[in-house]
C-alpha cells in the first residue's frame, strides 16, 4: 500500500458508543467449522499487530472464535458486547454464508464499526460477493502485514481510501510466529495447526494453492524452537498445513526427527504429502513411528493420466502406487488417500478404475471428495468445453459435466456419504471384505449404495444397529452370500466396535457366530488395534478432524 491510498481524515462515528478502558480497539474473529479446529490464520494476524501495525496494537486486539453452528445474532451480540472500533473476520468456504449474516447484522446495528474481511473465500471474485459489498474493507491474500497496517490507519489515520487491499506477501522471515497465542485450552482440547512452509509449487487446477507458484519455507531453527515450546507446554496434537510436506527432504527429516525424539503415547502428528516422492531418508524415519502417532493425507485425486494432464496435475502413478504400498505395508502410519470425483473428462468407468486401483493398495481410508469450484481456481477454463455445471451456493459442488450427468452425480454423492459411514467409520472391516469383493470394489459399493437409497430414502441418521441389519439384508438377499458367513463377519465387527446394542439380525444368537470363528475376531482385533489405537474418544475426534481438509 502506498501513501497515496490514504485520505487525511478521522472517523468519529463511534462517539455514541464510547470505548471504556476494557474495550479492545480491534476484534479478530472467525467461525470455525467445529470447535476442535483452531484458527491459525487469525493467530498470525494477532501475532503481527505490533510488528507490522504499531507498538501497543496487539494489546488493543482480542481474538474471538465461534463455530458455524452458532446463531449469527448471538455471534453479533458477543462481538458488540466488546464494543470494538474494528472487527476483522476470517472468511472461508465453510463460513461465508453464516458470516454474511453476521456482517449484515453488524452493519444494521453499528454501521460505525469498521468491518474488515480477509481469508481465501474473499481473496477472489470480491465484486460478486454480498459479504464484500457489506464490508468496509477486504484484504485479499496474506493478511499478516496488511491487516495490522490497515488497523493502524483505521484507528490513527490517515483513513484508508481503498476498499479492496491486495495483501502484502513479505519474506516469511519478516513474520512473527503465532504459536504462543495457542492457549492452554487450545493445547488441551483442540487440534493445533502449524505451518513449516506456505504455498505449493504444483498447479492442480481445482486447488487454490495452484496459484502460489512456489512454496516458501519458514526459517527452520525458529520454527522448531516454537514447536519445542508448544511441546513443553503440553501440546500433543499437531496438524501441519504445509501443502507438500515431503518435498524438501532435509527439512522434513528434521521435523520427523524432532517428533521421534519426543515420542509419547499421546503424541499425534498429521502431514499432507505428495504421493510420488518418498525419499529413503524419510522412510527410515517413518518406520520408527509407533502406531497411532503418525497420519498422512496422500492426495491421489485421480489415477487417470488424461485427466491429470488436463488439470495440470503432475503425478507419476506407478511411483505413487509403490509409495502408497510401502506406507501401508511397511510403516504403521495411518494413511488417508484422497480422490476427487467429477474432474473434467472423467467418466464413471474411468473413475471406477482409479478407485479400484487405489482400493487394491489398501489405504486405511479413501477420502472420497466431489469436485468443487473454489473461487479463483483455474479449473474454470474447462467450464465450457466440458459443460461443467456447478452449484452457485457454497461449497460450489459440481452438479454435472459433459461425461457425468446429474443423476449419476447424485448417485455418487450418496456413494461418498455412505462410504464415509460404512467404510471410513472403521466399524465394518470384515463385512466390507465381503461387500467389496470379488472383482470391482467400486461396482459392489455402488450397487450397495443404490440399493440402500432405494430401500431407506435416507443418507443420514442411521443407527449403527440399523446399518448392521441393512448390510445383512443386502449381503444375503441381494448378493446371495451364505447367512452364516455374513453373520460371522457382522458379529465380529459389531462386538469389536465395543457397541452393546442388539441388531435384529444378530439377536437370535448374539456372539455365537463370532465364537465359531475365532480367527475372524482375532483379525478384527488386530485391525482395530493397528488402524486406530485410539487412546480415547478425544483422540479419535482429533484424527478425524485432522483428515477432514
Ligand atoms: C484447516 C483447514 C480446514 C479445516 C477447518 C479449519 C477451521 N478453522 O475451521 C477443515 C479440516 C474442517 C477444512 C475443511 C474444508 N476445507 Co479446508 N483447509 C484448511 C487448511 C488446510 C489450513 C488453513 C490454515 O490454517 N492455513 C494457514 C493460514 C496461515 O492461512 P489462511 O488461513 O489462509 O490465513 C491467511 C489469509 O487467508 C488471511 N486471513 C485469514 N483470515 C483473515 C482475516 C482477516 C480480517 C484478514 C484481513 C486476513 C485473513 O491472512 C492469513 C495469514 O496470511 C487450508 C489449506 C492451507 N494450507 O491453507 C484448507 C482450505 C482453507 N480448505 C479449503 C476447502 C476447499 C475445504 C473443504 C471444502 C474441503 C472439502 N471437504 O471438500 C472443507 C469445507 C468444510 C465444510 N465444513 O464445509 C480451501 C479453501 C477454499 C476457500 N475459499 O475457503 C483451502 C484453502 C484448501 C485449498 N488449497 O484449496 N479445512
Ligand atoms: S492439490 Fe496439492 S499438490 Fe496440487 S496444487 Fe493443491 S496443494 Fe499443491
Amino acid at each position: 500500500m502506498g501513501k497515496s491510498f490514504y485520505l487525511v481524515e478521522f472517523d468519529n462515528a463511534a462517539m455514541d458508543f464510547p470505548q471504556t478502558a476494557d474495550s479492545p480497539a480491534i476484534v479478530l474473529a472467525t467461525l470455525n467449522a467445529k470447535y476442535i479446529h483452531a484458527s491459525l490464520g487469525l493467530r498470525y494476524l494477532l501475532a503481527n499487530m505490533d510488528l507490522h501495525g504499531c507498538a501497543g496494537l496487539r494489546a488493543r486486539t482480542q481474538l474471538r472464535e465461534f463455530v458455524i453452528q452458532q446463531r449469527p445474532v448471538q455471534i453479533v451480540e458477543s462481538l458488540l458486547a466488546l464494543n470494538p472500533r474494528v472487527i476483522g473476520l476470517g472468511i472461508y468456504i465453510w463460513n461465508v454464508v453464516e458470516t454474511t449474516q453476521v456482517v449484515r447484522l453488524l452493519k444494521i446495528l453499528r454501521p460505525d464499526i469498521k468491518v474488515v474481511l480477509g481469508g481465501p473465500e474473499v481473496s477472489f471474485e470480491t465484486e460478486s460477493q454480498e459479504i464484500c459489498r457489506l464490508a468496509d474493507h477486504v484484504v485479499t491474500g496474506w493478511g499478516d502485514v496488511s491487516f495490522p497496517k490497515l488497523c493502524r490507519a483505521l484507528l490513527d489515520g490517515p483513513r484508508p481510501l481503498m476498499k479492496i487491499i491486495q495483501g502484502e506477501q513479505p519474506p516469511l522471515e519478516a513474520l512473527a510466529l503465532p504459536y504462543t497465542d495457542y492457549t492452554a485450552e487450545d493445547l488441551a482440547k483442540r487440534l493445533l495447526y502449524v505451518e513449516a512452509s506456505r504455498g505449493c509449487p504444483f498447479k492442480c487446477e481445482f486447488c487454490l494453492s495452484s496459484l502460489d507458484k512456489t512454496a516458501w519455507a519458514f526459517e527452520l531453527d525458529g520454527f522448531m524452537a516454537e514447536m519445542d515450546a508448544l511441546y513443553r507446554r503440553g501440546a500433543r496434537n499437531f496438524k501441519f498445513v504445509d501443502r507438500t510436506f515431503n518435498l524438501k527432504v532435509d527439512f522434513s527429516v528434521r521435523i520427523l526427527q524432532f517428533f521421534l525424539d519426543r515420542m509419547a503415547p499421546d503424541l499425534f502428528v498429521h502431514f499432507e504429502v505428495v504421493p510420488d516422492s518418498l525419499h529413503e531418508r524419510l522412510k527410515a524415519l517413518i518406520v520408527q513411528f509407533p502406531a497411532g502417532s503418525l497420519q498422512f493425507e496422500v492426495g491421489i485425486q485421480s489415477f487417470n493420466p488424461e485427466v491429470q494432464q488436463r488439470i495440470s496435475r503432475r503425478q507419476d502413478n506407478d511411483k505413487t502406487a509403490e509409495n502408497l504400498r510401502w506406507l501401508v505395508n511397511e510403516s504403521q502410519a495411518h494413511v488417508h488417500a484422497d480422490l476427487i470425483f467429477g474432474l473434467p473428462g472423467e467418466t464413471l468407468e474411468s473413475f471406477a478404475a482409479g478407485f479400484d486401483r487405489l482400493h487394491d493398495l489398501a489405504p486405511h481410508e479413501i477420502q472420497f471428495g466431489i469436485l468443487k469450484r473454489l473461487r479463483g481456481t483455474p479449473i474454470t477454463r474447462h467450464t465450457v468445453d466440458f459443460a461443467m455445471a456447478y452449484d452457485p451456493q457454497t461449497p460450489y459442488t459440481i452438479l454435472q459435466t459433459s461425461t457425468i450427468d446429474f443423476t449419476t452425480m447424485q448417485r455418487i454423492q450418496r456413494f461418498a456419504r455412505y462410504w464415509e459411514m460404512i467404510a471410513n467409520s472403521g466399524r465394518f472391516a470384515l463385512a466390507l471384505q465381503l461387500l467389496l469383493s470379488p472383482g470391482s470394489a467400486f461396482g459392489h459399493f455402488l450397487a450397495f449404495s443404490d440399493w440402500l437409497w432405494q430401500t431407506t430414502g435416507k443418507t443420514h441418521e442411521f443407527a449403527y444397529e440399523k446399518l448392521v441389519d441393512l448390510l445383512y439384508a443386502h449381503l444375503t438377499s441381494m448378493r446371495g452370500l451364505a447367512q452364516g458367513e455374513v453373520l460371522t463377519a457382522l458379529t465380529a465387527d459389531y462386538q469389536g466396535s465395543g457397541a452393546r446394542g442388539r441388531p435384529q439380525c444378530l439377536s437370535t444368537a448374539p456372539g455365537a457366530a463370532a465364537k465359531e470363528n475365532p480367527q475372524a475376531v482375532a483379525q478384527e482385533n488386530r485391525r482395530a488395534e493397528r488402524q486406530f489405537r485410539h487412546l480415547s474418544q478425544h483422540r479419535e475426534a482429533i484424527q478425524k478432524a485432522a483428515a477432514a481438509a
